[in-house]
């Protein structure tokens, strides 16, 4: 049995429909806080529970005994800038529940999402390697880096066989992003369709890696289905997917949309998030150690993205 907690999500309600379609969907148990979304309803066992209450959790390890957790709950970048506090519960308690309710049950793999958001102001903005300076300066971030810390200790300490990725931003059609920096680069996508101008919170400048999600997915369960043997990394591997700015995704999209027009917003909150960020990745140890290669260019997701949405969108 699998279970996804935080099923509802952007990156989690897509893990859901991929691990269905690879054990079967009576193996793959969805949980979150509310009823499932459009995109998981009606597929398979779904559970009601809340990440901060570790009994609503137990009982679904009890019912279930999972042999694979997959914990996709968290508050994003700039929802974690609006309620810190409630950030840095959710983040980290809910991560230490999942830990400790796997090594009870004897859980075999836990997979739990890091993100380049822990890398800060003076980390290296290209190329940005597995190891380097990390001084996040967000809630989400800094919680994505004590995270990574209690995932390399419980594979120490316990032998928990936890495996985790710092995702670039994710771009996707089926699940909206739940309060991200990098969430520009999927409403891009739904307002050219629906009004044909979009505004920016980012400036026309700004990189940041981002990748389609049918290449986080594919990397996902490429880590997790890697032999043991070849993980040497128990923090969290870098992923680097593509780099762009928000001015090389409308010129992509205007090669299909020749009317779109982009503007932009200034001095929104979540300009300086992203400038504490990487512009670019190095992960080299995704691609020695589980064989990791990107398949989505800025052209084949901007394709995908236009025709998935035209289709799933009220035009
Ligand atoms: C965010 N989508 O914007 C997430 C992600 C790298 C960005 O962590 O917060």
């Amino acid at each position: 049995k699998v279970l996804v907690i935080g099923a509802n999500g952007q990156i989690g309600s897509e893990l859901v429909l991929a691990l269905r379609k690879k054990h079967g969907a009576d193996h793959v148990i969805a949980s979150d806080i509310n009823a499932p979304v459009d995109a998981i309803r009606n597929g398979g066992p779904f559970e009601i529970a809340n990440v901060l209450d570790k009994n609503s959790l137990q009982h679904i390890f009890e019912l279930y005994r999972p042999t694979q957790v997959y914990l996709l709950a968290a508050i994003l970048s700039a929802v974690g800038e609006q309620k810190p506090k409630l950030a840095w519960d959710l983040n980290m308690n809910g991560l230490i529940h999942v830990l400790d309710l796997a090594v009870e049950f004897e859980v075999k793999k836990v997979f739990w999402p890091s993100s380049i958001a822990v890398f800060g102001p003076h980390s290296p903005k290209q190329n940005t390697p597995q190891y380097c300076v990390m001084d996040p300066n967000t809630v989400y971030g800094f919680s994505k880096l004590a995270g990574e810390r209690w995932c390399e200790y419980y594979h120490a300490k316990y032998g928990l066989d936890v495996r985790s990725i710092r995702y670039p931003g994710l771009i996707s059609w089926k699940t909206n992003p739940g309060g991200g920096t990098t969430d520009y680069a999927v409403h891009i996508f739904h307002e050219a369709l629906q009004s044909g101008t979009y505004q920016s919170f980012l400036s026309a400048n700004t990189a940041l890696p981002m990748m389609y999600m049918d290449d986080a997915i594919r990397a996902t369960l490429s880590l997790m289905d890697a032999p043991d043997e070849c993980i040497t990394i128990r923090s969290s591997y870098n992923l680097g997917g593509i780099s762009f700015t928000p001015e090389a995704l409308a010129a992509e999209i205007k090669k299909q949309i020749p009317e779109f027009t982009l503007t932009y917003a200034d001095n929104d909150p979540r300009q300086a998030i992203a400038d504490s960020w990487p512009q670019s990745i190095d992960d080299t140890y995704a691609k020695t150690d589980w064989d990791w290669k990107l398949e989505y260019d800025i052209e084949r997701l901007t394709s995908e993205m236009l025709k998935n949405l035209k289709n799933s969108l009220v035009l």
